[in-house]
């Protein structure tokens, strides 16, 4: 068999690799908002804000976006949404969907795939295969300012590879029933701050209690989806998701509002 020597030389795409992928990482090494875990919460709040012209980066711990989504309910493959969310899922997000007698059935595989592309063209970063170990915080430790990153490789394999820093004015803890990130804060800051678990399972209520408590949890540190869930002691939901995308828009109308008024605060400051 003859071999084509008239291919892409494999310089020429190791060098590409390197070159994009650390432009890559140069540009997202500073953003407005770092939301950690790119489950269904993660996501919808990575599409409102991004639309609205906020830098915003998502960082997955594995090698694909999707969370609990592609589990459904039990591993079968449907999703059911309250039917308040039809707007939402049909104008924001393009998702088709099946009228069920008392709610709206969704494909996960489409769910996974048209949160993850409204967000990235609104303009949210994702990286993948990374996991947030740590938090960076003001001198005083009161504030979160930032996220402790390394490749999630590099974690599994209990290696001693310094971890990198990326800096933001807000973090987002999206990261589901772990609430990993502010587990690590409730050690770090001078805050009082604790993730209780969550609660016993009452599902007519849970779905909404997630939108209601999912907020700012200390100063540059907000909650979304399940990760809400497990600070406040919620309790436990079944397997429907329109709470989880409610509370990534939540999250996303508070977080504009506070860098809105950051950036007047900062513009009086100057012309004082
Ligand atoms: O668990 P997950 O889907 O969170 P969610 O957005 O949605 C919950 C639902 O899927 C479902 C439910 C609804 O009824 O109960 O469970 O609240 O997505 C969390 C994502 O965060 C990633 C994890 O891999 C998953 O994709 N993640 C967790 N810890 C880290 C992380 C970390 N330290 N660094 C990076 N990613």
């Amino acid at each position: 068999m003859e071999i084509d020597l008239k291919g892409i030389p494999e310089r020429v795409i190791t060098q590409t690799i390197i070159k994009h992928g650390l432009n890559k990482l140069l540009d997202i090494s500073c953003v407005d908002v770092v939301i950690v875990g790119a489950g269904p919460s993660g996501m919808a709040c990575a599409y409102y804000l991004a639309k609205h012209g906020i830098k915003t980066l998502v960082i997955e711990r594995r090698l694909s976006f999707g969370g609990g989504i592609g589990g459904g309910g039990m591993l079968i493959p449907a999703v059911v949404v309250q039917k308040k969310l039809r707007d939402i899922l049909e104008k924001d997000f393009g998702i088709r969907y099946i009228e069920d007698e008392h709610v709206l059935v969704v494909d996960p595989a489409e769910l996974i795939a048209k949160l993850a592309t409204a967000a990235i063209n609104a303009g949210a970063k994702f990286l993948l295969g990374a996991t947030v170990e740590d938090i960076l915080t003001d001198k005083e430790r009161k504030r979160v300012t930032g996220v402790v990153v390394n490749w999630t490789a590099v974690t599994m394999a209990n290696l001693w590879v310094d971890p990198l820093f990326i800096r933001a004015h807000v973090v987002v803890d999206a990261t589901g029933h772990e609430a990993s990130v502010v587990r690590i804060a409730a050690k770090k800051l001078n805050a009082k701050i604790e993730v209780l678990g969550e609660g016993p399972a009452v599902p007519e209520v849970a779905d909404d209690l997630v939108v209601k408590y999912s907020r700012k949890v200390v100063p540059g540190l907000y909650t979304t989806g399940m990760a809400t869930a497990a600070v406040y002691k919620l309790p436990r939901m079944g397997p429907i998701f329109g709470g989880m995308i409610l509370s990534g828009k939540k999250v996303a109308e508070d977080i504009i509002r506070e860098l809105k008024e950051q950036k007047e605060e900062a513009r009086t400051e100057l012309t004082a």
